[in-house]
């Protein structure tokens, strides 16, 4: 069998790591006897937003289905397209068209990987966030009114429905259910966010008398960020609405010394539409086109989706051989971001040559 992929490099950075990312695909391909057909798009970026005036062909909805899944790099190019229009243009259509309302990102300490937080050991961070993907605090419900003048109103609703909410504490809960610790940790705000998340935790609360094995608490979202950097340790499994768990999963792995290394899987859980695997870095202009960026987010997206294809043993393997060159420490291997001289492509090269 054949698996289709349809491969999309976007912006910046999206543009260097991608190739390392395939890279790793094909090396894990090849070594393991699995057939990938890897089809290449321009399309969801800012470059083709300049050619054509908009991210995305018009039948890119009927173009992607057609995947088995979807490989994505970085959006974003400020200088050209205004943020909120890449972002809205490309990404979370997918998102919202192809219903992956999963976003899964893990967030561990790897070997040889120095966490700017004091005495952290590989093992001490080891956790996922949950992100609710297509509804709550990034909805397109609202608007501006008396636009330019002293009058000014400007109104975003968030939305979140029963069946978005419970599908994705669903997940949460199997997850937590399936870890050894078996605990799940809720984001809300229910003291300020009065009216919302209050049935955030309702709903929370509802979902656990399924899950009587599941230890549940939560922490309002300011002082769970602070836990993030003061204990670590406490978390196994986090859900979160949208908003929250976008701001955890790049502090999550912020605490773990680069959000370089951080994967992500936009999941259709139903398997109706494909789903899209991408770091969960942006496409950092700062150091974009100097071929420094760290690959491994882009490369660890890469095993969770062979994981998602079925292939688990493949995607061990990946980590493996990403976790091996960490081990080893190479300065001239590594990238500046965890301490290193190396390039992306050195990088990249000495994770797919460990694939075995
Ligand atoms: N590879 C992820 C990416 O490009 N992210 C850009 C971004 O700003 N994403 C916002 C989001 O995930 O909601």
């Amino acid at each position: 069998m054949t698996h289709r992929i349809a491969v999309i490099p976007g912006d910046g950075i999206g543009k260097e790591v991608m190739p390392e990312g395939v890279r790793a695909l094909q090396a894990a391909a090849e070594r393991f006897g699995i057939a990938l057909e890897l089809a290449p798009f321009d399309f969801a970026s800012c470059d083709y937003y300049a050619e054509h005036g908009q991210m995305l062909p018009d039948d890119w909805f009927e173009i992607l289905k057609e995947f088995d899944a979807i490989f994505y790099g970085a959006v974003g190019w400020p200088e050209t397209v205004p943020d909120h229009v890449s972002l809205w243009g490309s990404l979370l259509q997918f998102r919202r068209r192809f219903d992956q309302y999963i976003n899964l990102r893990p967030c561990r300490l790897l070997p040889g990987i120095k966490s700017p937080l004091a005495n952290r050991q590989p093992g001490d961070i080891d956790f996922y966030v949950v992100r609710e993907n297509t509804e709550g605090e990034y909805s397109s419900v609202g608007g501006r009114m008396f636009e330019g003048t002293e009058r000014e109103v400007v109104i975003q609703e968030t939305v979140m429905t029963r069946h978005g909410t419970d599908r994705v504490l669903k997940f949460a809960y199997e997850l937590a259910q399936s870890r050894p610790r078996r605990k799940l940790t809720s984001a809300t705000k229910s003291n300020g966010i009065a009216i919302t998340m209050p049935w955030w935790d309702e709903r929370v609360a509802e979902m656990g008398r399924h899950y009587p094995e599941v230890a549940v608490d939560q922490f309002h979202i300011d002082i769970l960020t602070a836990n993030f950097v003061m204990h670590p340790d406490w978390f196994d499994v986090v859900v979160a609405s949208n908003l929250f768990g976008d701001i955890l999963s790049d502090l999550g792995p912020a605490c773990t010394g680069t959000i370089g290394v951080a994967p992500s899987a936009n999941i259709n859980p139903e398997g109706t539409f494909p789903s899209l695997f991408e770091p969960v870095h942006g496409s950092a202009p700062d150091i974009a086109g100097r071929g420094i960026a760290n690959p491994i987010g882009q490369i660890w997206s890469a095993a969770m989706m062979l994981e998602h294809l079925g292939h688990q043993e493949v995607s061990v393997a990946i980590v493996a051989a990403f976790e091996a060159v960490l081990a080893e420490g190479d300065e001239g291997v590594l990238t500046p971001d965890i301490g290193g001289r190396g390039t992306t492509e050195i990088l990249g090269r000495a994770i797919a040559e460990r694939i075995i």
